[in-house]
């Protein structure tokens, strides 16, 4: 019997979330329905523990608003009034503007916009991209989440991952560099905790003191966007007191001469200037770092959504490089495990069906001036695993292309979001416990394997049914469409390019549900790095082709200050603006479950007295926020849990939360140094009393 046909019992599950921990789950069910949502205890890493958004996920997948049936847009655009229609006249309007639009304007003019609001690899790097490519669609870079960290990290050691959770565990320092991972990553707390009680450390740098934060042994608060200099001022210190490791320098490493004679310059008084860490404590934290043993360097996501986020990453990358870390078990750096676990993306995604291999390619991160400048421009959007209206850049341009008559939107998802408010066809989906799909996490070692526990609600499908569906209407004939799950998922795994997928194959997976990643491989991990020269690179050749600095350098923010740029009050824009991910909800997933908006209770705006006062703003004042990309009003919270001159919107809510936040009104849409990354915390505002 299958799982859905079972009515009463407790069915192990994934979470399909874009969160590194990618838990094991246990769902629990009676009469047919899931009652209730806990960790799965035989997972090796995630065990029984889960957070509290995915203890509350019933709630969202039997929502009273979840979308059931194909609805077709009735009222004005952005009005949000549908009506039922049926999945064929939904397809097949589809495909008959699809083709109407091609013939006319060349297939170029569809453009798929889609992230990881489901990680499921053939949700969203499967079937869904058999379709566009087979299409021949304009391609989307996806830039707006890791782009500019992982190109960083990728300059210095060619491979993207780094070090695994289990060998973490060794650590004697943890440095959370930019992240808040008791939000975002919940399952290395314990693990730093259990290493805390034999007396280890947790170091936290951030430009605010979020929940980890106030964990941590010692908090660093330095002004956004100067990482780098601080990391160049730990290796000033490092190479002046000796702490560096010769030998593996000369062994593993390129550029060390170079750097050793480049970070002269950054004296801890000179990047005490620029950061706002004291001096003494640069030097406290480059003596703590190259006098611990083994020291593990978590690297956040949010300290690379800035225009330097690339180079910040590879800097701090370097780091491990200086004092031999990089051989030392539990020792490294961390920025995203996902590489481990790469699947084979030609078997599954089919580039081979694309008619033009080279389709112009356009910035999810720019999708405002995609919508409204492109020439020859874009005519139809396909939506699915993602909410740009509320997620993306320069919000209000986002709407205002939203918004074009011309544009035949569709969006895939389980409710009526931001997004989907402008929609002309809006596709219900499945949630994953109604799929079949595979997983594999950014962080942990573990590939998993989702089977659907519950039949699909309403008339839902998945994207993978869904895309099949649109290929018969279009009338693509190819093999590559009538694939089953358990086909593509076969193909995907079996890459031998990667050898750590050594062992990991369906049947594995049907049999235990997760299996590790072959990771013996590591023992190999610093012969295999695929830099150019084969080693880690401290000075970068490719980046000064690139245009870039070839050595780890601190450059200043587009858009922002340091120490030495602080503007006065009068300048027109003088605080700068962080919107990080807030604990109860994941992006803007979650932002329409009443029990965990209840938990956030309202957006607000963290200030610093320093900058309230002068603008007559107490705690719990309404203020507007402001620049002039666009405004929202919230309420005020005066706290000195950041420097001042900064201030931070946690969360990203809809604008159905009664339009009180809108972070990305105020984000810029400019990219990033490397990997076309996106730049939301560089941000600059004013902000008044409302
Ligand atoms: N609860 C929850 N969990 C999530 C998410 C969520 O929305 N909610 N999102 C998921 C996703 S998609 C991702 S990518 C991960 C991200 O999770 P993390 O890797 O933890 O990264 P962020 O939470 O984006 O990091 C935000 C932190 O970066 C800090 N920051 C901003 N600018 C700078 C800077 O210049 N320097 C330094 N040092 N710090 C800076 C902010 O103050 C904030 O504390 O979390 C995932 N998990
Ligand atoms: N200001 C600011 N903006 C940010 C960030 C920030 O820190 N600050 N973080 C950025 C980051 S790191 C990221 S990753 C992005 C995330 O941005 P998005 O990936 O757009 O994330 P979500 O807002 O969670 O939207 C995911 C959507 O997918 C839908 N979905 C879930 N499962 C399925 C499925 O199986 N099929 C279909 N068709 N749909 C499904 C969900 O219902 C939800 O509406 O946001 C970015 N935006
Ligand atoms: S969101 Fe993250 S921590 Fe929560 S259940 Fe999913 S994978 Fe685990
Ligand atoms: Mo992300």
């Amino acid at each position: 019997m299958s799982l859905i046909e079972q009515e009463n019992g407790i069915f192990p599950a994934v979470c399909p979330l874009d969160c590194p921990d990618t838990c094991g789950l246990l769902l629990h069910k009676e009469q047919g329905r899931i009652v209730k949502v806990t960790g799965n205890p035989d997972h090796p890493i995630t065990g029984g523990a889960i957070c509290n958004k995915v203890r509350n996920m019933t709630e969202r997948i039997y929502h009273s608003e979840r979308v059931l049936y194909p609805l077709r847009r009735v009222g004005a655009k952005g009005e949000g009034k549908f009506k039922r229609i049926s999945w064929e006249e939904a397809v097949t309007e589809i495909a008959f503007r699809y083709k109407a639009l091609i013939t006319e304007h060349g297939p170029e003019t569809i453009l798929p916009y889609s992230f990881y609001g489901n990680m499921g690899i053939l949700s969203v790097d499967g079937m869904d991209r058999r379709f566009f490519n087979r299409i021949g669609s304009t391609r989307l870079q996806q830039g707006i989440c890791n782009a500019a960290g992982n190109a960083g990290f990728k300059y210095t050691m060619g491979f993207g991952g780094g070090t695994i959770p289990e060998d973490a565990a060794e650590a004697e320092l943890f440095i959370v560099w930019g992240g808040n991972i008791v939000s975002t990553n919940m399952h290395m707390i314990p693990i730093i905790e259990k290493a805390r009680k034999r007396g280890a450390k947790l170091v936290v740098i951030d430009v605010h003191r979020n929940r980890t934060g106030e964990r941590a042994d010692w908090f660093i608060p330095l002004y956004p966007g100067t990482d780098s200099a601080l990391a160049l001022g730990m290796m000033h210190v490092l190479f002046d007191r000796g702490l560096v490791n010769e030998a593996f320098m000369a062994q593993y490493t390129v550029g060390h001469e170079e750097l050793r004679e480049h970070v002269r310059e950054y004296t801890p008084e000179l990047v005490s200037s620029i950061t706002g860490v004291s001096a003494e404590d640069i030097v406290k934290l480059a003596l703590l770092y190259g006098e611990t043993s083994p020291a593990y360097i978590h690297i956040g996501n949010g300290l690379q959504h800035h225009d330097n986020g690339g180079m910040t990453v590879r800097t701090i990358t370097c780091l491990p490089a200086l004092t031999g870390q990089w051989l030392v078990k539990g020792g490294g750096a961390f920025k995203s495990n996902g590489p481990y676990g790469t699947v084979d993306s030609k078997a599954l995604e089919r580039p081979d069906l694309r008619p033009n291999p080279d389709a112009r390619i356009v910035s999810m991160n720019q999708l405002g001036d995609v919508l409204l400048k492109l020439d020859p421009p874009i005519h139809a959007l396909f939506v699915y695993c993602a909410n740009p209206a509320v997620v993306a850049p320069e919000t209000n341009k986002v709407e205002q292309g939203l918004l074009r008559e011309d544009l035949f939107t569709v969006v895939h998802d389980l409710f009526i979001t931001d997004t989907a408010k402008y929609a002309d066809i809006v596709l219900p989906a499945t949630s994953t416990f109604e799929n079949t799909d595979l997983y594999t996490s950014y962080w942990h070692t573990y590939v998993q394997l989702q089977e659907p526990v519950i039949p699909a609600i309403g008339e839902s499908k998945s994207n993978v049914e869904t895309f099949k569906l649109l290929a018969e209407a279009m009338g693509f004939e190819e093999e590559a469409f009538k694939e089953t799950e358990s086909e593509m998922i076969q193909a995907a795994l079996q890459y031998e390019d990667n050898p750590y997928l050594k062992g990991v194959t369906y049947e594995a997976l049907k049999d235990r549900r997760f299996v590790q990643l072959n990771m013996e491989e590591r023992a190999h991990y610093l012969e295999r790095l695929t830099t150019p020269s084969g080693k880690i690179e401290l000075f970068s050749a490719q980046l000064a082709e690139a245009g870039l600095p070839p050595l780890p350098t601190y450059v200043p923010l587009h858009e922002g200050y340091d120490g030495q740029r602080r503007p006065d009050q009068e300048a027109a824009y003088p605080l700068m603006f962080i919107s990080p991910p807030n604990h109860s909800f994941l992006n803007s997933t979650f932002a329409n479950v009443p029990k965990l908006m209840s938990l956030e209770k309202e957006p607000t705006l963290q200030i610093h007295p320093e900058d309230a006062q002068p603008r007559g703003i107490d705690d719990g004042d309404r203020v507007m926020v402001w620049n002039d990309r666009g405004s929202f009003v919230v309420k005020a919270v005066v706290t000195a849990k950041m420097l001042p001159g900064i201030v931070v919107s946690p969360g990203l809510w809809w604008e159905a939360d009664g339009g009180r936040q809108r972070a990305n009104a105020l984000t810029p849409s400019r990219l990033a140094d490397m990997g076309g990354g996106a730049t939301f915390f560089s941000t600059v505002v004013d902000v008044k009393r409302n």
